[in-house]
């Protein structure tokens, strides 16, 4: 196995105990240390049932209650150690991944971390299109994907690469543009500059490397029906309403639930309860559906998890 190495001691010792420890029976998940994936990782580990022992300590921690065990990493040496195979598993955001280019199999989107690699330029610019890049210095903490969108797009423009405070390069001179990941767009506005158009699109992923013993499989499978159960849930949300039964068969239309809705009589004659499930992302469009076909009371609750 070949693994890169950092310098922290305790990284050092750790990785040292890994390589030469026999192959362990638990799954090895990578999380990011601190960050902003790091909380989001965490919780959803927690939704999944997972419990640890004790306080999470600062390189490694094991659960109680499932055979995984979490190493908590910078998200760039993610892919890196995931392909290498000190890691089995990771979650990073998929910009990572991609920036990386190492050998990893993304294997689960998990819907949180949601931001997008943009080309942005000073605000007092008129229209601009990604051919006026053409001669641009641009600054970026991403050169292999800002290359590869140049390259594909036919702009020669040259690649200044950064590390970090990107969005202060065209007020000191450095680029003209910057390509930089964007979430609410505040941090491009407070340095007056603008978004001009998006490159890459990205979110938190579950990414995974070549070569898992069977035994891993199995647990990789029993992690991933969890993960699937609760981001499915999250999607979702339970509905219950009250409709007269001459609107029932327009309202069940409206509501397909996960097989189709329940239909429960009301005490009041001529009315009954209606229990289903309905997406997240059309909610609102179809509470209004819903109200316009005569449904009254309708209350609506989170749903755990959700298995198919
Ligand atoms: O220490 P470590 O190396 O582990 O972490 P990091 O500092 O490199 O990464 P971190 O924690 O900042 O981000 C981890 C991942 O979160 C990224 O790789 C993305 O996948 C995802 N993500 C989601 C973001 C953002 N949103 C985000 N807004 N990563 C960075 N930003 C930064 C961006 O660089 C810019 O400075 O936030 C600023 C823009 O935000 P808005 O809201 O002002 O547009
Ligand atoms: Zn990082």
């Amino acid at each position: 196995m070949q693994a890169r190495f950092r310098k922290e001691p305790g990284f050092l010792f750790l990785i040292f105990t890994i390589m030469n420890s026999e192959e362990p029976k638990k799954l090895r998940l990578a999380i990011q240390k601190s960050g902003r994936l790091n909380e989001d990782s965490i919780q959803l580990i927690k939704e999944c049932g997972i419990h640890f022992n004790g306080r999470m300590d600062k390189l490694k921690s094991e659960a109680a209650n499932f055979p995984i065990e979490i190493l908590y990493l910078r998200d760039d040496d993610i892919p890196g150690y995931v392909s290498d195979g000190v890691a089995d598993i990771g979650i990073v955001g998929d910009n990572v991944v991609e920036e990386k280019e190492k050998i990893v199999e993304r294997i689960e989107y998990l819907g949180f971390a949601k931001c997008r690699l943009s080309i942005a330029v000073p605000k007092a610019m008129d229209s601009f299109q990604p051919a006026d890049l053409n001669g641009y210095n641009i600054a970026t903490s991403y050169p292999k994907i800002t290359r590869r969108y140049l390259e594909n797009n036919g702009i020669q423009a040259n690649i200044h690469e950064i590390s970090g405070s990107v969005e202060i390069a065209p007020s000191i001179g450095l680029a003209g543009a910057i390509c930089d990941i964007v979430s609410s767009g505040s941090t491009l506005m407070t340095n007056g500059l603008k978004e001009v158009f998006t490159i890459y699109k990205s979110e938190a992923v579950l990414i995974g490397g070549e070569g898992l013993s069977n035994e891993k499989k199995l647990i990789l499978q029993d992690l991933l029906f969890r993960i699937r159960a609760v981001n499915k849930a999250k999607n979702n949300k339970y509905i219950m309403l009250n409709a007269p039964n001459s609107k029932l068969d327009k309202i069940c239309s409206i509501l397909p639930g996960m097989k189709s809705p329940s239909i429960l009589p009301l005490a009041d004659s001529g009315w009954s309860s209606v229990h289903s499930v309905v997406q997240e992302d059309n909610f609102w469009a179809i509470i209004e559906s819903l109200k316009e076909q005569g449904a009254q009371g309708i209350l609506v609750l989170p749903i755990e998890k959700m298995i198919l």
